[in-house]
């Protein structure tokens, strides 16, 4: 009996391998996972699961994580698609619609503003890089309400034009130059004393602006010099979330007196699989108390940090109630440049005045009853996205331990979202 025939059967039936490529590079962690190149071709045997493919590279077999791969096709198309989306993202900074957004949060710009107001003796004659400066604001702050030598004022967006006109307009064209141009290539005369940016994304880090703060660090920055922000956390809670459970997911139970479950799972996928930016949160919404769980030293961190930040918590519930996810926030810390004196803290949470971020918030699948007193343990990693720069996914893992005695139990779970790929 030739047993071809039957190989050549079970061939068709399955779905053919696809080719795949690397988009980067990942070293292999034990025997069962494939180390691979940028630009590696791969055939795909298996998907296992969302994260992890089951590939072949070069006669050899192992698991490799699925978001360093692109089908062979869309890699080629990729290769003209830049990975930073610059034209978008610029794009959107040079219309007023942002700027009016950023400026009419009264928290933010008022911090930066006291950023320099109690520090203005400390600037005189100073040299400042006001990094993704806008509409100037910054920089027009420091103009006026202190006396720096220089300051640089480095904006992409085509916003820059109109930028040099507000310098012009306000009378301060004598201190403060506006170079249009991505703070990566842009040239200065000097190196500076001060690297002031408000770079500060969703979530902290989406947008990954802060990555260009850190080039400019690196390249102009004077020795002993100051970041402003000095530093960053993000904050972590576990929540309740009642109205925003019910107006996306509840509703689906008894829609005009009818049953419409079934398009619940569909719910999940649109409403739930990505977090929600824009959230106000209650404070009374906080089951316990929030947690910092990363933190960035902006003189410290490196590029390469950015690709994966974790952080642990370990709240104690201090109330009994569904819990429906957690909410994050961050805060920013700007340093005295006075020995001893005052930072200037500018904080998004629930219990600071609100700002233009809001809070985001990371629905689990289904809500958990939970107890005061339980404890709920676990981990955040923030995941760079290998291909598209300036995106991220946020995973949650968390385990919970019951001492009520009738539920005395412990469960656990995880959930990864994309921020947005
Ligand atoms: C601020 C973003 C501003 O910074 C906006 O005007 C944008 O065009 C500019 N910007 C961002 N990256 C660069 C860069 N590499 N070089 C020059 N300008 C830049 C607020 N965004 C958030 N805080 N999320």
């Amino acid at each position: 009996m030739n047993p071809l025939p039957l190989r050549m059967q079970k061939m068709e039936d399955e779905e053919p391998p696809e080719e795949y490529v690397a988009l980067c590079s990942f070293t292999g962690n034990g025997s069962d996972q494939l180390s691979v190149s940028r630009g590696d071709r791969l055939i795909v045997h298996a998907k296992p699961s969302s994260e992890w493919w089951w590939a072949e590279l070069r006669g050899v077999n192992g698991y490799v994580p699925a978001s360093h791969l692109l089908q062979g096709d869309a890699a080629e198309e990729q290769e003209v698609e830049d990975p930073w989306q610059d034209e978008e993202y610029f794009g959107s900074y040079g219309t007023l619609r942002l700027h009016l957004e950023m400026l009419s949060d009264k928290t933010r710009t008022e911090a930066y503003r006291q950023v320099i107001v109690s520090n203005s003796a400390s600037l005189q004659k100073k040299v400042v890089l006001d990094l993704g400066c806008g509409t100037g604001i910054v920089s027009l702050f420091c103009a006026k309400l202190a006396q720096p030598a220089a300051v640089y004022a480095v904006e992409a967006s085509s916003m820059a034009e109109y930028t040099r006109e507000l310098v012009k307009q306000n009378a301060c064209e004598e201190v403060v130059t506006v170079l249009q141009g991505r703070a990566e290539a842009v040239q200065l005369p000097e190196q500076v004393d001060i690297l002031v940016s408000e770079w500060m994304g969703n979530c902290l880090l989406f947008e990954y602006m802060v990555e260009s703060v850190l080039l400019a660090r690196d390249r102009w920055l004077r020795e002993g010099g100051t970041m402003w922000p000095s530093s960053a956390t993000l904050t972590l809670v576990p929540c309740r979330a009642h109205s925003y459970y019910a107006e996306k997911m509840a509703f689906w139970e008894k829609t005009y007196g009818l049953d419409f479950t079934p398009l619940q799972p569909l719910a999940l996928q649109e409403f739930f699989a990505k977090p929600k930016f824009s959230h106000v949160m209650e404070p009374d919404d906080c089951l316990a108390s929030p947690q910092d769980v990363i933190r960035l030293d902006m003189y410290a961190l490196q590029v390469a940090d950015l690709e994966e930040m974790r952080g642990q918590f370990q709240f104690c519930l201090e109330k009994s109630g569904l819990f429906h996810g957690f909410t994050a926030w961050f805060s920013v810390c700007f340093k005295s440049l006075v020995e001893g004196g005052a930072p200037v803290e500018l904080n998004t949470g629930p219990n600071a005045e609100p700002t233009h971020w809001k809070q985001t918030l990371f629905m689990l699948d289904e809500p958990i009853i939970a107890h005061a007193g339980d404890s709920i343990r676990g981990s955040i990693i923030l995941r760079r996205n290998p291909v598209w720069r300036r995106h991220m996914t946020v995973t949650l893992h968390w385990d919970i331990s019951s001492r009520v005695k009738e539920a005395a139990s412990c469960q656990a779970g995880s959930k990864t979202f994309p921020m947005w790929r």
